[in-house]
């Protein structure tokens, strides 16, 4: 198997976890590449649930688990949730984790400052997960972030928290947000920076030299491709490049490093926060999604936002991420729908597009065009093999691999890791 990056295909939410767990088996190293802790990956291993938002999914499974210098890391955060997964049995060392050195923290003041920005009024709310991940890129690219080898050197964070105040503080005024305390702070860091150490690697050498030895990468990515910076539904988007040509540049392989390139789709469409969603239902039909879908966000709670199946934002997610093959999940919650609608061109001001326009008040403004399938009265739920699916079934699967001009590799008909049916 060659190394594979697994990244959403829609808002998030597609059942990355699932499908990264299953991969999970045949791989020697998974590695996280952008976000952070405001992900939110479900396991279901042997009947158990695990909750993971900031350690890459193969923890669980006790493989090499690598945080990529892409991702924003917030220490405290990742402390609780090892202790947590401890908790329920996951071994988690040095031996198994390991942290780029260059991977920037997510530090108290991140939050704070993207929580203060969602309760104004005076802008448009993005929906964030108040995680501080928007204002810790910022730092990234603002060149005044701490990474987590500056933690180890007492001068160079005294050094970077005099720059990383300099900017806060007159924001943080502007807001009516207190001033941070430089000291305080310091105090904070050096207290986390004996826990984080153990972890800290140089990421980029090690997994260019696991390559040579013939070791298996697989990159999770998290969030989805329309929250991508760049392509994503901006500004309702998150801060990090969600696309799969971020797995290289994230942890410090080349492009090359990427064999095969897997879209996770789900069979409806969600979103969890603001922006806009064509195919968006305020019916019963979005309610029996998102009651059957358990359709909440695994780190906040909220509601998702529930719709019909999307082809026309999947086909352009594909493209951009150059996806191979696609992993369509969360098929039973379509299960006695009597019939289907799919999305599979925008109306614009009464001109047809084949997809997304970039201006945000187009993409507001695209009604969609949908073509109905048939539904199915039989159950998909933990089919494991295609002769298992309901002929309808199996027909709405061809249509959406046609509409999106990907193939699909793996259906995915429960939580269960074995309830995957590999398609050939
Ligand atoms: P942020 O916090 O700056 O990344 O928020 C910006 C937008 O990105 C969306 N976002 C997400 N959408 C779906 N799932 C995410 N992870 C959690 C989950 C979310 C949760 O898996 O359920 O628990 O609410 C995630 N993370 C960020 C966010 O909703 C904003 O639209
Ligand atoms: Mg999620």
């Amino acid at each position: 198997m060659a190394n594979v990056v697994v990244v959403g295909a829609q808002w998030g939410d597609e059942g990355k976890g699932k499908i990264v767990d299953w991969l999970s088996e045949r791989a020697d190293i998974v590695a996280r590449f952008q976000g952070g802790h405001n992900a939110g990956h479900t396991l279901v291993v042997g009947g158990q649930v695990y909750k993971l938002s900031l350690l890459p999914s193969g923890i669980v499974r006790g493989k090499l688990s690598v945080i990529g210098n892409g991702v924003v890391l917030d220490p405290w955060a990742l402390l609780e949730e090892i202790a947590r997964l401890e908790g329920q049995g996951v071994r988690i060392t040095p031996d198994n984790l390991m942290i780029a050195e260059n991977t920037p923290l997510i530090l108290p003041l991140h939050g704070e400052l993207d929580r203060a920005r969602e309760s104004s009024t005076a802008v448009a709310k993005i929906g964030t997960t108040g995680r501080g991940i928007g204002p810790a890129y910022e730092d990234k690219v603002g060149r005044r972030s701490i990474r987590v080898a500056d933690l180890f050197d007492p001068a160079t964070v005294v050094q970077r928290i005099e720059r990383l105040l300099t900017h806060h503080n007159a924001l943080r005024r502007g807001l009516g947000l207190p001033e941070v305390d430089g000291e305080a702070l310091r105090a904070q860091l050096q207290e986390i920076a004996p826990k984080l150490r153990p972890y800290a690697a140089p990421v980029w050498k090690l997994l260019n030299e696991a390559r040579r030895a013939g070791k298996r990468i697989l990159f999770e990515g998290a969030q989805g491709s329309l929250l991508d910076v760049d392509f994503g539904t901006y500004p309702f988007v998150t801060s990090s490049t969600t696309l799969a040509g971020q797995a290289a540049t994230g942890t410090g392989v080349g492009p090359s490093a990427v064999g095969f390139v897997l879209g996770i789709v789900k069979a409806y469409t969600t979103r969890v926060g603001e922006g806009p969603f064509a195919a968006e239902l305020h019916d019963d039909i979005g309610e029996h999604l998102r009651t059957v879908g358990h359709e909440r966000g695994t780190v906040t709670g909220r509601n998702r936002r529930c719709g019909w199946f999307d082809a026309v934002l999947v086909r352009q997610t594909c493209a951009l991420s150059g996806v191979n093959g696609i992993a369509l999940t969360k098929m039973d919650v379509l299960d006695g729908l009597p019939e289907l609608k799919i999305c599979v061109a925008y109306d614009l001001d009464g001109e047809r597009l084949d997809h997304l326009p970039t201006a945000a008040d187009a993409q507001a403004r695209c009604k969609p065009i949908y073509e109905t399938v048939e539904g199915w009265t039989g159950s998909t739920a933990g089919a494991r093999s295609w002769a298992e699916l309901p002929a309808q079934a199996i027909k709405y699967v061809r249509r959406i691999e046609e509409l999106i001009q990907c193939p699909v590799a793996l259906v995915s008909t429960s939580p269960e890791r074995e309830d995957t049916i590999l398609v050939t």
